[in-house]
């Protein structure tokens, strides 16, 4: 045996999985196609956001109450500043189904939180523009993450606590079967007790018997320069979500004190994650601009650069954690969607005690990989 766990794919989640596997003492592998904090999956962009009142679902702030929890141990563990805590504003009609679930959510679990009209908005945030309809929640305790040092930092202690990482390993196929899994990579193979799969958009690839109903979009992120950037640095600028119509406009403040990140959050192209276009086209950012024009007006009217990422999506938008009735030794942890990158601590976190037999330590019905068996 090669080791008693592999985890395949070492980025957002798959990082703090092997983490946590080192730190319980497990004799684990980590594969990892590129490297770890690469660009070509779902966990870079300079900053992604953390928000604690949830409007993708209740359920969920269990896991960002601990989520936040760990992002501050990992910065206590490593010196390394990943996470600041700029607050957070939810911007969009009271009756908009997202807004009631993060009131919700607020009140479920007693989360701090105020609520702004628009005029008092105007007020305090002068960066933006609000229509006399909007209301602001505002949640204090949302915040910036550094999502490619988050995974670079998770690596380095995964490999400072024994795992051994192997870069540059795309996997070919996975085999389960009673006795473990073999795992091939490029004409090499491996002998392991149990394999988390956490490939983000490969996932589907690596186990195509399950037929996966899960689908991988083009997103794009932009960066628009600012006329004042003091204006927006991470005291001054909270993270914003602007719901329109189902669809999320996000800001995050400065980190290189002269662009401010903007992008839509939306249904993207249907692509292929090995042949996805990485380029940036003109006609990626013009709806953008006009949004970014009419509610954040000191920015540029063109971005400064963009980035392509993708997003793995499932039917019902919620995550996928846990193992698979009639696959032995495997345990998927992912795909996460659009929103996942925030709960990649302790995303990595229970996998590693499903991986290893223990009883998670928050409920994990939700994600059962067993409710997407068969949906087409
Ligand atoms: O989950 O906050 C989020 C988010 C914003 C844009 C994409 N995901």
């Amino acid at each position: 045996m090669d080791a008693d766990i592999a985890v395949i794919g070492v980025g957002s989640m798959g990082s703090f999985a092997l983490c946590e596997l080192a730190s319980m003492g497990v004799n684990v592998i980590g594969f990892e196609r590129y490297a770890p904090g690469h660009d070509r999956g779902a966990g870079h962009g300079e900053s992604r956001i953390f928000r604690t009142a949830y409007g993708e679902g209740t359920d969920y702030v269990p896991f960002l109450q601990q989520a936040r929890d760990l992002w501050k141990h990992l910065e206590s563990m490593t010196g390394i500043d990943i996470y600041t805590e700029t607050g957070g504003m939810m911007i969009g009609r009271p009756n908009d189904g997202f807004l009631e679930e993060v009131l919700m959510s607020a009140e479920a679990y007693n989360l701090p939180h105020q609520v702004l009209d628009a005029e008092e908005a105007r007020g305090r945030f002068p960066q933006h523009r609000f229509d006399n309809e909007d209301i602001v929640f505002l949640d204090p305790l949302a915040g910036v993450l550094r999502p490619e040092l988050a995974i670079q930092a998770a690596s380095t202690l995964a490999t400072e606590k024994g795992a051994r990482l192997y870069c540059g390993c795309p996997i070919t196929a996975l085999e389960p079967h009673s006795a473990g899994v073999t795992i091939h990579c490029e004409g090499e193979k491996f002998h392991v007790g149990h394999v988390v799969i956490s490939a983000g958009a490969w996932t589907s690839r690596l186990l195509p018997q399950l037929s996966l109903p899960v689908w991988v979009e083009r997103q794009i992120m932009f960066w628009y320069p600012a006329g004042n950037p003091r204006e927006f640095v991470p005291d001054r600028f909270p993270i914003s979500i602007r719901i329109t119509d189902g669809d999320a406009w996000y800001a995050l403040p400065t980190l290189d004190g002269k662009t401010v990140k903007v992008a839509l959050h939306t249904e993207g192209e249907r692509v292929d994650p090995d042949t996805i276009d990485r380029a940036i086209h003109t006609k990626d950012s013009e709806l953008l601009s006009q949004f970014a024009q009419k509610y954040i007006p000191d920015l540029d009217s063109e971005p400064e650069k963009g980035k392509v990422c993708m997003y793995t999506n499932t039917p019902d938008n919620d995550f996928v954690l846990g193992s698979v009735s009639g696959v032995p030794h495997v345990t998927l942890l992912g795909p996460m969607g659009g929103h996942g990158f925030k709960f990649a601590p302790i995303m990595g976190k229970l996998a590693a005690e499903v991986a290893t037999g223990i009883s998670p330590s928050l409920a994990i019905d939700l994600f059962s990989p067993d409710r997407l068996i068969g949906v087409k």
